[in-house]
């Protein structure tokens, strides 16, 4: 099936193999086999062509989570365009720069954001889709007329996910056909996915974590999911005796220890629960095990590579590392253009087909952080021991990271320094109990300025996870010699500052 498409013959081998094995678990609703998940797809690829789309156009896409949303990804490679999912806490003006970046040819929103999301897209064939399936999307997907695959190859873009920059404008990240199969085939297989999995799906799906380190490895490997349209501690307990597998941030796993109802029963089916995307605290882990018996077995990713290193499967997996470097995946730690010795710290660099091509039409960018022999920096800092266990200890990019979500402070203070009265702004995450680090701003303006009329500036204009939790006003801002704003000065002194909530 689809053989001309690198990508969707592979995903779509186990549909072939039992079209009528259960792919998705929806509660109060029947069971989507793999067939009717792909016809789904095949259908919706249908209403793209027919609304206009060429090989390589993109679909941009801001809905609500819904299998109609993961039946509009697969649709989008089957027919050849590259699937561009948009968070959907993004504001209007933070779709209109995506949108102008990445110049889609279809757009897919909610309904009730079309009027204000259309005219940011001229050209553009907008469709909508809402969480229930409604919507003109699915409309013209059941009308549609007959349908050819798209000839793709390994090289192919398959996906473009922007990620902010330290510095200046978000970058997408162009991921290949390639890219995504080689690493779903890797993670299907080092974390033993079978057809006999049932994994619980409560992540977003406009991410890699959702999207591609959840969805394409069940799809892969003929697993099915319990679908959930999100992160709720009650639903997934009351899935978890049915399932055998979770993928979450480390939020989910310090929500889920705060309910009773975890208990080795509960988890008596499952076989393994994966935590990424945020650190997830040696604490977190050693309570999880007292709590269910099962030891969670941390990875570590990018958007830019998907996944690079885990805990190993069968082996030891060490509270507080993210494992070791994933089959195919090259690992090295850096400091001053050389590999550091055992035990030092540096910048991890990684190389191997799941490396993206780049970033969308910015060369300089992608020259910055891909070297030309193929290595990436991350930016993120780590230590590897002498058994090749890799923690991070910390990052060279100025990033926090909100319960899974990236915030790139630079962003933020740019937001708030725009504001009438505002001398100037710093940005920290501080620890926080729920979601690992919380956005605070420190701010230097005149008098007349207070913390609500930055607050309220900045809901029209930032998704609510970059929001400040905490706005302080200061007179200065702490400074080295060099006229550098300290920050490390800041997170000491508001350290505490989550500490009870
Ligand atoms: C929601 N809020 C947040 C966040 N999420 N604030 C900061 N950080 C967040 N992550 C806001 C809400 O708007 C709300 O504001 C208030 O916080 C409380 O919302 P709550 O209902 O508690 O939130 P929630 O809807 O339960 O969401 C929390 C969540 C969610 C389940 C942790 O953020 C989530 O699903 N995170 C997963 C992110 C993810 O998939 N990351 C993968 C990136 P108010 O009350 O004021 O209205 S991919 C990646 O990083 C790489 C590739 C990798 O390695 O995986
Ligand atoms: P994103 O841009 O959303 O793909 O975020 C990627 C970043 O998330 C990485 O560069 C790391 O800084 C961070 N990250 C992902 N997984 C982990 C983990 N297990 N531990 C610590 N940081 C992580």
């Amino acid at each position: 099936m689809y053989e001309e498409n690198h990508l969707l013959t592979s995903l779509a081998h186990q549909a072939q193999q039992a079209p009528d094995r259960v792919f998705a678990r929806r509660a109060g609703l029947p069971d989507t086999s793999r067939a009717d998940l792909f016809d789904g797809a095949e259908r919706i690829a249908a209403a793209l062509l027919e609304a206009g789309l060429n090989d390589g156009d993109r679909v941009a896409v801001q809905v609500e989570k819904s299998l109609e949303a993961v039946q509009l990804y697969l649709g989008t490679v089957l027919a050849g365009g590259v699937f561009l999912p948009l968070n959907t806490a993004y504001t209007v003006s933070e779709l209109a720069y995506f949108l102008g970046d990445a110049t889609p040819s279809v757009v897919v929103c909610d309904p009730a954001k079309r009027d204000a999301i259309a005219p940011l897209a001229p050209g553009a064939h907008v469709f909508d889709l809402a969480s229930d399936g409604s919507g003109s999307l699915m409309q013209a997907a059941a009308t549609a007329g007959s349908f050819t695959t798209a000839r793709r190859g390994p090289d192919d873009l398959a996906a473009i996910l922007y990620t902010s920059g330290t510095t200046g404008r978000s970058k997408g990240a162009m991921l290949t056909h390639a890219n995504l199969l080689s690493n779903a085939e890797t993670l299907r297989d080092f974390w033993h996915f079978t057809d006999a999995d049932v994994l619980i799906h409560a992540l977003p799906i406009f991410h890699s974590h959702g999207l591609f380190v959840a969805t394409n490895t069940a799809l892969l490997a003929g697993a099915a999911v319990i679908f959930m349209p999100g992160f709720d501690p009650e639903a997934i307990l009351d899935a978890m005796p049915e399932a055998t597998a979770m993928m979450g941030v480390p939020t989910f796993y310090t929500r889920l220890l705060q309910n009773t109802r975890l208990t080795p029963q509960t988890a008596r089916n499952m076989r393994l629960f994966i935590s990424g995307s945020a650190p997830l605290l040696a604490e977190t882990h050693r309570q999880w095990e007292a709590a269910t018996g099962h030891r969670i077995l941390e990875r570590y990713g990018m958007t830019e590579t998907n996944m690079n290193t885990s805990n190993p499967y069968e082996g030891e997996r060490r509270a507080g590392t993210v494992g070791l470097p994933l089959p195919g995946v090259e690992l090295r730690i850096m400091a001053d253009g050389a590999e550091v010795a055992p035990g030092d710290i540096g910048v991890i660099e990684v190389r191997g087909p799941n490396v993206f091509k780049g970033y969308w039409q910015m060369p300089e960018k992608t020259a910055e952080e891909l070297r030309p022999d193929g290595w990436l920096i991350t930016g993120d800092l780590a230590v590897q021991d002498a058994d090749g266990y890799v923690s991070i200890v910390g990052r060279a990019k100025d990033l926090i990271i909100s319960g899974g979500y990236n915030v790139y402070p630079k962003e933020v203070e740019e937001a708030i320094d725009d504001l009438e009265g505002v001398e100037e702004s710093a940005v920290i995450g501080l620890p926080h109990p729920d979601f690992g680090e919380g956005v605070v701003a420190v701010v230097v303006a005149n008098g007349a300025v207070t913390e609500a009329d930055i607050a309220g500036a900045l809901a029209h204009c930032l998704a609510k996870f970059k929001q400040p939790k905490h706005i302080f006003m200061v007179d200065e801002l702490p400074r080295n010699a060099m006229g550098k704003v300290q920050k490390k000065e800041l997170r000491d002194r508001y350290a505490g500052l989550f500490a009870t909530q």
